[in-house]
């Protein structure tokens, strides 16, 4: 079950600059930063509340560290902006393959490595009425006992 909104993905020119923006702006500080050579991105997860099933939503602040990544050939075409939405659920194994199983395109055969340990994958956009869809299970026991 997808249980919030786990983070807006912001692909950006200059991560550094964009932190300071959403800085100065709203005073969003940087909660983690990590690059994760797989996906191709330099990223900063800014922490903008904690949610009721002990989960937390970000920004997810992206910068590519290569052209032919994700984000590289997506800023080419558009420019900054956002890039993807993405839904936390406990189970992203099983939420996924339900979401397979209705026809949707699921983009890794298995859930792989995302900001912070946890596990992501990806819906096509084209599935999807033009939104490129993540969900995520967090590292953390993401599931309160209530
Ligand atoms: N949102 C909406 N539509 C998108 C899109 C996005 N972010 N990215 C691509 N598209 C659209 C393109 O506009 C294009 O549409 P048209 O054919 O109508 O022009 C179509 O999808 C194909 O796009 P493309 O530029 O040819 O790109 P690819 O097919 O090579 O890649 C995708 C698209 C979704 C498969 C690729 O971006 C992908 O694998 N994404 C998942 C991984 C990712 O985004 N990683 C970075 C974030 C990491 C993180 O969140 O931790
Ligand atoms: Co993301």
């Amino acid at each position: 079950m997808l249980t919030r909104i786990d983070h807006i993905g912001i692909a950006c020119f200059d991560l550094d600059k964009t932190v300071e923006f959403y800085r100065a702006t709203y005073g969003f500080e940087v909660f983690h930063s990590e690059i994760n050579e797989e996906q191709g991105v330099r990223e900063a997860m800014l922490r903008i509340n904690g949610t009721d099933d002990g989960g937390a939503s970000y920004l997810q602040l992206l910068e590519p560290t290569r052209e032919d990544s994700a984000v590289g050939k997506w800023l080419a075409k558009n420019g900054e902006g956002v890039h993807h939405i993405a839904f936390g659920t406990a189970d992203v194994d099983g939420d996924s393959e339900a979401i397979r199983d209705k026809g949707v395109r699921v983009l890794y055969d298995a859930p792989r490595r995302g900001s912070m340990d946890s596990r992501i994958t990806f819906l096509h956009p084209k599935d999807c009425h033009g939104v490129l869809t993540e969900l995520v299970t967090s590292a953390a026991p993401d599931v309160a006992d209530h």
